[in-house]
C-alpha cells in the first residue's frame, strides 16, 4: 500500500473527470473487495449529549441548545441487548458511541470494558469511539476484546480550526497513534458539507491515506446539519461531491472499507448507488445514527436487495 501519497497527486485525482475516476476507482475496489458486497454496521450512542467539547456540527456539544437529551452512560446489559438486536437484524459491526472530550479513567471506562468483552463474545467486529484515550486505556481495550477504535480528523488541518477550537489536529493524530501501538485496527475518516472547499476534501483524504499504515476503515459523513449547531444554515451538499471523495479514498486506500456512515437519509437513492460504484462498501443499518435519525432498517433492507448486493457475513461463517 503506497502511504507516501502527495498532496499534489490527491488533488490530480479527486479532480478527474468525475466518470474515469468513478471507473477507476471500481476497478480497484473489485481488485481487493467482492464487487457486490456491502457491510452492515450498527451504531450506538452509550453516553448521549453534554459534551465539553465545541465541534461546530455536532448535537451533542454542550454549548449548543440541540435538545439532544444528556443521558449517563448505558450498563453493559442493555448495551448487550441491542447488539443481539443488531446481529440479528444481520450487523456484523457494532459501533459504540461516547460524548466524551476523552474517555474516563475508573469506574465508568470498566463498565466500557465489560462492555466490550460481552459483544465481542457475541461474535461481532467491536468499535468504540469514545474521545481521545491514552495508550494504557487503548491496551486495556484491546485486551477486552476491542477490534477498531474510530476517531475521525473531520477535515483538513488548515479548515480544523474554523470547526473545533477545544482539540488540536495533533491531538487526535495522538489518540491514532495509541490505538495503532495497542494494536486495535483504525477507524478514521471525516465529514463533508461543513463549508470546506474541494482543497479541504483533498487535504483530509491525504492527511488518511498517508497515516502508515493507513486506516482499515474510512468512514466518510455528510454532514447531518442539527438545528442549534453552528452549522444548522449549512447549504445543501452537492452529492456528486460525495461521489467524487469516496472513489478518491478508494483509489488511495484500496484495502480500506470505506463507509457511507452519516448523511444518507438526506441523499437519494440514486446517490447512494453512485457512491457505491465509487468504492463505498459499508452502510450504518438501523433507525438512528448516534442521535439523528438514519433510512427505516426495512427501506434498506429493500434497497440492498434491488441493487443485488448481499450483506457481509460473520468472519468465519
Ligand atoms: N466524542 C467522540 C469524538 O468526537 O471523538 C466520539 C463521538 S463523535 C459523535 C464521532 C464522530 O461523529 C465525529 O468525529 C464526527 O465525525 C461524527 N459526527 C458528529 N456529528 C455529526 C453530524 N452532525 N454529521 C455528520 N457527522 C457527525
Ligand atoms: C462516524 O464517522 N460517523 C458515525 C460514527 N463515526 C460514530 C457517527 C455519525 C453521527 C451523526 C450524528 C448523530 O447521529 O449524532
Ligand atoms: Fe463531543 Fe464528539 Fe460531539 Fe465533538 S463530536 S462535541 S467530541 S461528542
Amino acid at each position: 500500500m503506497r502511504t507516501d501519497w502527495t498532496r499534489q497527486e490527491v488533488a490530480a485525482l479527486y479532480h478527474r473527470p468525475l466518470l474515469d475516476l468513478v471507473f477507476a476507482a471500481q476497478q480497484v475496489h473489485r481488485q481487493h473487495h467482492p464487487a457486490n458486497q456491502v457491510q452492515m454496521c450498527r451504531l450506538l450512542s452509550i453516553k448521549t449529549g453534554g459534551c465539553p467539547e465545541d465541534c461546530a456540527y455536532c448535537p451533542q456539544s454542550a454549548r449548543y441548545q440541540t435538545g439532544v437529551q444528556r443521558d449517563h452512560l448505558m450498563m453493559t446489559d442493555e448495551i448487550l441487548a441491542a447488539a443481539r438486536q443488531a446481529k440479528s437484524d444481520g450487523a456484523t459491526r457494532f459501533c459504540m458511541g461516547a460524548a466524551w472530550r476523552q474517555a474516563p479513567q475508573g469506574r465508568e471506562f470498566d463498565s466500557v470494558l465489560e462492555s466490550v468483552r460481552a459483544v465481542a463474545e457475541l461474535g461481532m467486529e467491536v468499535c468504540c469511539t469514545l474521545g481521545m484515550i491514552t495508550p494504557e486505556q487503548a491496551l486495556k481495550l484491546k485486551q477486552a476484546g476491542l477490534t477498531a477504535y474510530n476517531h475521525n480528523l473531520d477535515t483538513s488541518p488548515e479548515f480544523y480550526s474554523t470547526i473545533i477550537s477545544t482539540r488540536t489536529y495533533q491531538e487526535r493524530l495522538d489518540t491514532l497513534a495509541s490505538v495503532r501501538q495497542a494494536g486495535i485496527t483504525v477507524c478514521c475518516g471525516g465529514i463533508l458539507g461543513m463549508g470546506e472547499s474541494d482543497d479541504d476534501r483533498i487535504g483530509l483524504l491525504h492527511q488518511l491515506a498517508t497515516l502508515d499504515p493507513q486506516p482499515e476503515s474510512v468512514p466518510i459523513n455528510m454532514l447531518v446539519r442539527a438545528p442549534g449547531t453552528p452549522l444548522s444554515g449549512q447549504p445543501d451538499l452537492d452529492p456528486l461531491i460525495m461521489v467524487r471523495a469516496i472513489a478518491t479514498a478508494r483509489i488511495l486506500m484500496p484495502k480500506a472499507m470505506v463507509r457511507l456512515a452519516a448523511g444518507r437519509k438526506q441523499m437519494t437513492r440514486e446517490a447512494v448507488c453512485l457512491c457505491f460504484l465509487a468504492g463505498a462498501n459499508s452502510i450504518f443499518f438501523g433507525e438512528r445514527l448516534l442521535t439523528t435519525p438514519n433510512p427505516p432498517p426495512d427501506e434498506d433492507a429493500d434497497f440492498v436487495r434491488e441493487l443485488g448486493l448481499e450483506a457481509m457475513q460473520p468472519a468465519g461463517s
